[in-house]
């Protein structure tokens, strides 16, 4: 069983003095599960942040075999008398606010929730920390979305924003307000601006982790296509694990200052689709044009893969690639997995859990 911790007025505990505090926030997310793996290793105290749902849920922590060894707290990014509570009672050395209404997608759906979660959340934070105690360490999730469209360049720390969707537009603001309360306040406070990172898990409505979950849905015998949206859209996709050791190295270091974390590679949603089929064992031929393009399995003239228009957003970003080379030079950081290997583990995971009869979530 996992603890809970009740953040109510009076709650008393005692915690090793040897250890550092951290509060994580969105714990129930593909980066929250590693991170708080990661500072488990580190000798950390972590209390979990999560959002109270009917059925909370913790598959990712559980996955990691880490549910028992965090104390798990309720936290709500829109309800600041809660994120002062929870503050107050745990006094964190170290806050990573990875909690957010991250789907790009949905933001074009709920954009006034995207940015009250995200923007103003990160903002509730800050402004708690201001009030309660200023030497707390605070990590904004900022992300490659908030570069936007068309830039061929790898994109560094110095590169222009120009966002296309509510999340990214909500993520510029949570990005600026984290430089702003560091130049104003004197907080130790950074964004680390990510691009792209997956992992077996990753959520399924992720293109990476679709693709995944459905291709190993399709050969288990319980779904009959992958439909996608633009095949052409190209990301820099890394590998969360990787990832998570920046944003930690990120909060060790002699000064806050904000890092790209990338591969420096970009590929398409279609390489992705093709070297996860072929990893899977499935005989892939491409058909048709450009609107109508789609993938039949060679063995049995099946259609594997189409499109469809449902998954094309209002403004997409068609290319994003970075350059991380200054987190390399003053963090040591550097993505250890590449495309292909990254594809792999992904692939296999599903696969796995699929032949098991696991429900792919
Ligand atoms: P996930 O979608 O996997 O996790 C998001 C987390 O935020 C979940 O735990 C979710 O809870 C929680 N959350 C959502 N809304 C609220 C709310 N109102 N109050 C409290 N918690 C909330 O995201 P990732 O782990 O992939 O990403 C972590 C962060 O990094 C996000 O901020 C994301 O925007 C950012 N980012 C991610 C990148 C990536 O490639 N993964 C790249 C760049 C930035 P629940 O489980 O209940 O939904
Ligand atoms: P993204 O990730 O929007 O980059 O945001 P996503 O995997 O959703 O999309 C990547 C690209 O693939 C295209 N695409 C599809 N996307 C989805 N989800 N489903 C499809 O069927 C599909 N077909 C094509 C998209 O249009 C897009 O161009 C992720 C999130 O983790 C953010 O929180 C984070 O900030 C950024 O990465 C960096």
């Amino acid at each position: 069983m996992c603890r809970w911790f009740d953040s109510a007025p009076g709650h008393i505990f005692i915690l090793d003095m040897k250890k550092k505090i951290a509060l994580i926030t969105g714990i129930t997310g593909q980066d929250g599960a590693y991170l708080a793996n990661l500072l488990l290793n580190n000798n950390y105290k972590i209390f979990g942040a999560y959002r109270r749902s009917s059925s909370l849920n913790l598959w990712r922590l559980e996955e990691l075999g880490i549910l028992d060894s965090i104390e798990l707290v309720s936290f709500e990014l829109l309800e600041k008398s809660n994120i002062e509570r929870v503050i107050k009672l745990i006094n964190p050395d170290e806050i990573y606010n990875l909690a957010a209404q991250s789907y790009v997608g949905t933001s074009f759906e709920n954009p006034i929730y995207t940015t009250q979660a995200n923007a103003l959340g990160a903002l509730r934070i800050l402004e708690s920390i201001r009030m309660i105690n200023k030497n707390i360490k605070f990590y904004q999730a900022s992300s490659s979305e908030m570069f936007g469209e068309g830039i061929p360049q790898k994109l560094n720390e110095k590169s222009m924003f120009h966002p296309r969707s509510a999340y990214a537009v909500s993520k510029v603001f949570g990005h600026q307000i984290t430089i702003n309360y560091r130049e104003a306040y004197g907080i130790f406070a950074c964004s680390g601006i990510l691009f792209n990172h997956e992992s077996p898990l990753r959520g399924t409505e992720f293109v990476t982790r679709k693709i995944t979950s459905t291709l190993a849905e399709i050969q288990a015998g319980r779904k009959k296509t992958l439909e996608l949206g633009d095949y052409y859209a190209k990301r820099d996709w890394g590998y969360a694990v990787d990832f998570v050791e920046g944003i930690w190295r990120m909060m060790q270091n002699d000064k806050p200052k904000d890092y790209v974390l990338a591969t420096g590679e970009a590929h398409s949603v279609k390489e992705f689709a093709t070297i996860a089929a072929r990893t899977m064992g499935f005989d892939l031929i491409w058909k048709g044009k450009k609107t109508n393009e789609y993938a039949i399995d060679k063995n049995t003239k099946k259609v594997l893969i189409k499109k469809n228009s449902k998954f094309y957003r209002p403004s997409d970003v068609s290319f994003l690639r970075g350059d991380a080379k200054e987190a390399k030079k003053d963090l040591g950081w550097k993505p250890k997995v590449k495309f292909k290997e990254l594809v792999k583990i992904m692939v296999e995971s599903d696969k796995k859990k699929s032949l098991k009869g696991k429900i792919l979530q």
